[in-house]
């Protein structure tokens, strides 16, 4: 099914609400760790109005380690089939071909991937074969690497120059353009500088062609410049960002805290 068919509003922000399912994510981990958590957790986000609901089982906050396929499918499998059941859209975050596979079968509709196809050779053939909509976002190397990966003389040409290299590799596996979402990966190999820059080159990155989405949510740039240590403390950060980004026409935003920024999205959208 293709990004046109699944009904989205045109005419505002798409909220994503995030559902990890993992122990150690940095502003979630271990708070929907149980499938009964992570189930009440989705219809929560579900009643409150996500677009689409990210279901993530591996963490992949800087220098975490990777768990098994086995372990990935377990957390995931069983939250994306009782949360498609209820009509949520559900995304799946993950870098792994064998569970982008498994979590469409379940009835997710959206392969969200932060490697944009680099982890796994299989990724983009198995989403070009389904003709889903693939989200694909810009990193570099593994979670252990990116810290020290996050060196550029012009990050805005720079990230702009790699997205359309992933571009490239995923329309040449057959991905419909139609089909494909970009996302600059706010805080993957990138200092707060570069997160900052990137922001303020939504031009830049919009006219790569495709929808932008941005990940911002609770990340450790917004708590630098506020002063905030602990995770919960920067939603109001978070939101602010989300009125802006909301106002600039932004196609998504992907947020922990849905009702707050179904609200900002509101306001924004009285701004013509
Ligand atoms: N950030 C995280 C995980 N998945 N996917 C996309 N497309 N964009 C992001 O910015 C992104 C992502 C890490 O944040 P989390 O630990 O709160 O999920």
């Amino acid at each position: 099914m293709a990004l046109s068919d699944l009904g989205f509003p045109q005419d505002r922000t798409l909220v994503m609400g995030i559902l990890n399912v993992t122990p150690d994510s940095f502003a979630d981990g271990g708070r929907y760790n149980s499938k009964e958590n992570a189930l009440e957790r989705g219809r929560k986000l579900l009643a409150e109005g996500a677009d689409i609901i990210d279901i993530g089982g591996e963490s992949t906050r800087p220098g975490s380690d990777r768990i098994s396929v086995e372990e990935e499918l377990d957390r995931v499998i069983p939250v994306v089939s009782a949360l498609s059941q209820l009509g949520a859209v559900i995304s799946i975050d993950t870098t792994r071909a064998e569970v982008a596979v498994s979590a469409l079968s379940a009835g997710a509709r959206i392969v969200n991937d932060i490697s944009a196809g680099l982890a796994d050779p299989e990724m983009l053939p198995e989403v070009a074969a389904r003709a889903v909509p693939y989200i694909a976002m810009h990193t570099r190397g593994n979670s252990k690497e990116m810290t020290s990966l996050a060196s550029y003389a012009n990050v805005v040409t720079e990230v702009v120059d790699e997205l359309n290299q992933r571009v490239l590799a995923i329309l040449n596996a057959g991905i419909m353009p139609e089909n494909v979402v970009l996302d600059p990966g706010i805080g993957f190999a990138k200092e707060a500088e570069h997160n900052w820059s990137l922001l303020n080159a939504l031009p830049e990155l919009k006219a790569l062609g495709f929808p932008v989405l941005i990940g911002a949510s609770r990340k450790r740039f917004l708590g630098a410049l506020i002063g905030a240590t602990d995770t919960d403390a920067r939603e109001a950060a978070t939101i602010a960002l989300t009125s802006l980004l909301a106002e600039r026409k932004i196609w998504g935003i992907r947020v922990h805290d849905v009702k707050a920024h179904r609200d900002a999205v509101r306001v924004a959208g009285m701004f013509l």
